[in-house]
């Protein structure tokens, strides 16, 4: 395996489990976010545990100059980037729509829309240059196809990324770059404590009565999609905690 794939957000949850799963797998990795101590520690863990060869980036997606600096210095052995983990995102807040914040509103639409978008644009850039195809995984949501009470921009968001996966998959077809968007549902990682801005008691109540699906459900499921032969495509999974049907039906105990 000498495959480098680039994962966003992998300081925690879903980011953090992928990039043990593919530096298990032995993929290369560049591991991204804001807290560098926690990619720094990461690394450290990695290189020890499978000796993975583990580059850091320490950047803010929401930031197009900061993103296309970062992608621009890397080291000669990260540089071909055969894979592309879109995992950076957040929720912020959980009010109807007449009492949303600016903040809140800005942090998710910069973040899991633009943020993507920024990425995006340079990494299938490089691939294309390159012409080895490639593989982009986008972490979705069952809230990109259902709007809840009190979800509308988070929603609006994984709504986005629904459709942009799917716009990739058609523009970078001709590059043979193949798009897949993984749509999980109720994941216990650091989300609600984001969403409720810090209030842990108030995300722990989310999950009580049901078992939720880990990072590392999730991640397991995107190394299954990047391990397909090549010719096959794993459009979409959603996956859910048996006991979540959807965004509405969910059996608490
Ligand atoms: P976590 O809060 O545990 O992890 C989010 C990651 O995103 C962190 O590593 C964080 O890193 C990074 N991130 C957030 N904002 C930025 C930013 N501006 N720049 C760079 N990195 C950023 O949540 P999850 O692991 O649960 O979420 C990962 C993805 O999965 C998100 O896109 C989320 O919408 C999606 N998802 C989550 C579900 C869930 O129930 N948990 C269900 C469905 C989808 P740092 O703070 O260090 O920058
Ligand atoms: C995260 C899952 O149900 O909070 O995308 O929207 S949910």
């Amino acid at each position: 395996m000498n495959k480098v794939a680039l994962i966003t957000g992998a300081t925690s949850g879903i980011g953090e489990a992928t990039a043990r799963a593919l530096a298990g797998e032995g993929y290369k990795i560049i591991i991204t976010g804001r807290r560098g101590d926690r990619l720094a520690a990461l690394k450290a863990e990695l290189t020890e545990k499978f000796g993975a060869q583990v580059h850091t980036k320490c950047f803010d997606v929401r930031d197009k100059e900061q993103c296309e600096a970062a992608l621009r210095a890397l080291p000669e052995e990260f540089a071909n980037i055969d894979i592309l983990v879109n995992n950076a995102g957040l929720a912020s807040g959980l009010e109807h729509i007449n009492e949303g914040a600016d903040e809140d509103w800005n942090a998710m639409i910069d973040t899991n829309v633009k943020g993507l978008l920024y990425i995006t644009r340079a990494i299938s850039n490089r691939m294309i240059v390159r012409g080895e195809g490639g593989h982009i995984v986008n972490l979705g949501s069952t809230a990109g196809t259902q709007v809840y009470e009190n979800g509308n921009v988070y929603c609006a968001t994984k709504h986005a990324v629904h459709a942009l996966s799917h716009g990739m998959r058609i523009d970078l077809l001709r590059h043979r770059i193949r798009v897949t968007e993984i749509r999980p549902g109720m994941v216990e990682t650091e989300f609600s404590v984001v969403r409720f801005h810090g209030d842990k008691n108030r995300a722990d109540g989310v999950y009580k009565g049901l078992k939720p699906l880990s990072g590392e459900d999730v991640a397991q499921a995107i190394v299954w999609a990047l391990s397909q032969p090549s010719h096959i495509n794993i459009s979409e999974i959603v996956l859910t905690p048996t006991a979540q049907a959807d965004s509405y039906y969910k059996f608490v105990e």
